[in-house]
């Protein structure tokens, strides 16, 4: 961990994206950790898929927030630090710092350095009167607040419904993490999305302009761009499948005929039909969402739900 220029945490780049390419196509069921679909391209497009007529958890999430925004700022305490995993261009974020004024430290977490310190800098320029004190982390890895958050009211906050990404053993482990970063008394807002019927699901993840799909595919332009990987972008379709028993949907890319690619030196055969697993994103009910979070040592202690499409804002207290 070096500090940057301007006081910015910066982690070394390291290789964990080969390791984890090379060790999730050497698997009889092939997989990709999806926290790698957000290079520059795939940033992009995930912020064009916020726009797709499709895809409502953005839309309907700031709806919510924005709807809320009253009653979830009486709930934060004067000076309290508002720490925020993942925090990309910290939008969200506004809605709440714009309805809670109270709010005396903004410490936004991301991996990426420069979406960072964009971010900061955007922060600081609209609220003079905050401390924004960021780190550049996994915030799945965070293991201490920042200096300025020391001895203040403690409020997390994970909009985007991300957590949906992580298996349940993995949700309830970032959970307890999180409940042992904030601390005693903490406050955690977490934004999830709620399961509904599966043609809006399904939809939502294979839009009919093909921007999902775009998606799923950088994912083998970016092997090939760092990893001087040779994937035939046509030669694999984008698929999005609603898994009923494990409420989720799976993003898959199949291969459409029998091949080999290679990969960092490696040759990995894939069969025609064979799927690569990029993502799944979890859909919850707050019951069974409260149930996780009390298995992590949270108590879910309110909620404010949209009805159509259903997304969810939950309030959970360490
Ligand atoms: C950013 C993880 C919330 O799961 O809906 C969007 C990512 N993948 N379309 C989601 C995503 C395909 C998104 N999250």
């Amino acid at each position: 961990v070096r500090l940057a220029r301007d006081g910015v945490r910066d982690v070394a780049e390291d290789d964990s994206f080969e390791a984890d390419v090379v060790a999730g196509l050497s698997r009889p069921r092939k997989t990709i950790p999806p926290k790698y679909f957000y290079d520059a391209e795939g940033s992009r497009l995930f912020e064009a898929i916020t726009a797709l007529a499709e895809y409502y958890p953005t839309r309907t999430e700031l709806a919510l927030l924005r709807s809320a925004a009253g009653e979830i700022a009486a709930e934060i305490p004067d000076g309290a630090a508002l720490v925020e995993f993942g925090s990309g261009a910290s939008l969200k974020t506004r809605i709440v710092l714009d309805a809670a004024p109270q709010v005396a430290v903004y410490a936004p977490i991301d991996i990426s350095a420069s979406a960072l310190e964009g971010a900061a800098k955007a922060i600081r320029a609209d609220y003079p009167k905050l401390a924004v004190a960021p780190l550049c982390e996994d915030f799945t890895r965070a293991l201490e607040l920042p200096v300025a958050a020391a001895g203040r009211p403690v409020v997390g906050f994970f909009p985007g419904s991300t957590i949906g990404n992580f298996t349940p053993q993995e949700a309830q482990a970032f959970l307890a993490g999180a409940r042992r970063l904030l601390g005693d008394g903490a406050a955690f807002l977490v934004g999830i999305d709620l399961k509904k019927d599966a043609a809006t699901l399904v939809a939502a993840y294979d839009d009919a302009l093909g921007v999902t799909a775009a998606f799923n595919k950088n994912l083998l332009a970016r092997i090939n761009r760092e990893l001087g990987g040779d994937f035939d972008l046509d030669a694999f379709a984008h698929r999005a499948v609603w898994n009923d028993a494990e409420s989720r949907i799976e993003m898959h890319l199949m291969s459409l005929k029998d091949q080999a690619v290679g990969v960092a030196g490696r040759t990995f055969r894939f069969a025609a039909g064979e799927t690569l697993h990029t993502e799944n994103s979890y859909k919850f009910t707050v019951e069974g969402f409260g149930e996780l979070a009390a298995a992590a040592g949270w108590r879910l202690e309110r909620w404010w739900a949209s009805a159509h499409p259903a997304f969810a804002m939950v309030l959970l207290r360490a």
